[in-house]
């Protein structure tokens, strides 16, 4: 299948410790995708650096490196015909508490910041962020 994609998920520490990471990963597998690699982790800050280059230089960033090393997260690749874009729509906008209703972040969180999940945004930043996050994967 031509459209057949792999795309980086993170169920980050908000929702493992919400014990959401099983509902989340669910709801993806109900979906039709499939996990090709799945890993609990717990990142120190030179790897949420990396995760997170584009990013490092916002304001923003200390607060969301600290939230993203606070505790174990659950790193995934879903492999699917257009996982990227359709993992996207499942996630819903990066501030919950606008994501709509039927969405992880719609259904799950109200924050702009501790929104449950992470998912690449490109076949470009799904191959650099598998390449981090899963480098001995096939
Ligand atoms: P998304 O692609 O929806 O995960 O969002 P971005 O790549 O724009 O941002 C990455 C993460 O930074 C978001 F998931 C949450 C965090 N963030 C903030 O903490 N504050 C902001 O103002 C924007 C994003």
């Amino acid at each position: 299948m031509t459209d057949l994609q792999r795309t980086l998920v993170l169920l980050k520490p908000d929702a493992v410790r919400r014990g959401l990471a099983g509902t989340i990963l669910a709801r993806y597998e109900a979906k039709g995708l499939a996990a090709v690699a799945l890993e609990l982790r717990h990142i120190d800050a030179a790897m949420a650096d990396r995760h997170y280059a584009d990013h490092v230089e916002q304001a923003w960033y200390p607060p969301l490196r600290d939230y993203i090393t606070a505790g174990p997260l659950v790193a995934v690749v879903l492999e699917g015909p257009t996982a990227i874009d359709v993992v996207r729509l499942m996630n819903g906008v990066t501030n919950s508490a606008v994501a709509a209703p039927g969405t992880i972040r719609g259904d799950y969180s109200l924050s702009n910041r501790e929104n449950l999940v992470h998912a690449s945004d490109s076949p470009e930043s799904a191959s650099r962020e598998i390449g981090l996050w899963f480098p001995n994967l096939g």
